[in-house]
């Protein structure tokens, strides 16, 4: 059974990962309209994956006696200034996302709730993990410039790397 606490504060997770779920769909929408198929496709499993992150919590409140909420959201901006913008502002949600889940994590120590605790250390290392990619496509992205032809390169990679997470199946 978890604490009244510990369920608002993983319904206030669960409306997180929704809304990166909603921010990422966004991109892959305005990037897909923009010719930029290996990153919207890219966009695209990264925001099935935030709702699968979403799922998750939502299954682990009811398994422990609480009721995982579907929340309301905010609508996400519909239009982005380029693909270094996108990605800068992926790597800026990701770091909010980690402050998060450790605000979450030290909660549940302070509890003393070890299986909340245990739970959410998957999702310390998927953190680690979406921090070090977003930061990854960043450096890419510095490299290229305005090189067109970079550009075009970094598309199909990014594709590349979305057939890679499908497979993985977060
Ligand atoms: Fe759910 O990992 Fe990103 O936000």
């Amino acid at each position: 059974m978890i604490s009244k606490k510990i369920e608002a504060l993983l319904n206030q997770q669960v409306e997180l990962e929704a809304s990166s779920s909603q921010y990422y769909l966004a991109m892959a929408s305005w990037a897909e309209i923009k010719g930029y198929n290996g990153v919207s496709k890219f966009l695209y499993t990264h925001s099935d994956e935030e709702r699968t992150h979403m799922l998750k919590l939502i299954n682990f409140i009811n398994e422990r006696g609480g009721h995982g909420v579907v929340p309301a959201l905010k609508a996400p901006p519909a239009s982005f200034k380029g693909i270094q913008e996108i990605f800068e502002q992926i790597l800026k949600h990701e770091i909010h996302v980690s402050t998060e889940i450790n605000k979450l994590v030290e909660r549940c120590l302070s509890e003393k709730d070890y299986t909340t605790h245990n739970f959410l250390q998957w999702y310390v290392s998927e953190q680690i993990e979406e921090e070090a990619l977003a930061r990854n496509v960043l450096d890419k992205l510095n490299l290229i410039g305005n090189d067109k032809g970079g550009m075009y390169l970094f598309d199909r990679d990014l594709e590349t790397l979305s057939t890679q997470q499908d497979k993985k199946g977060k």
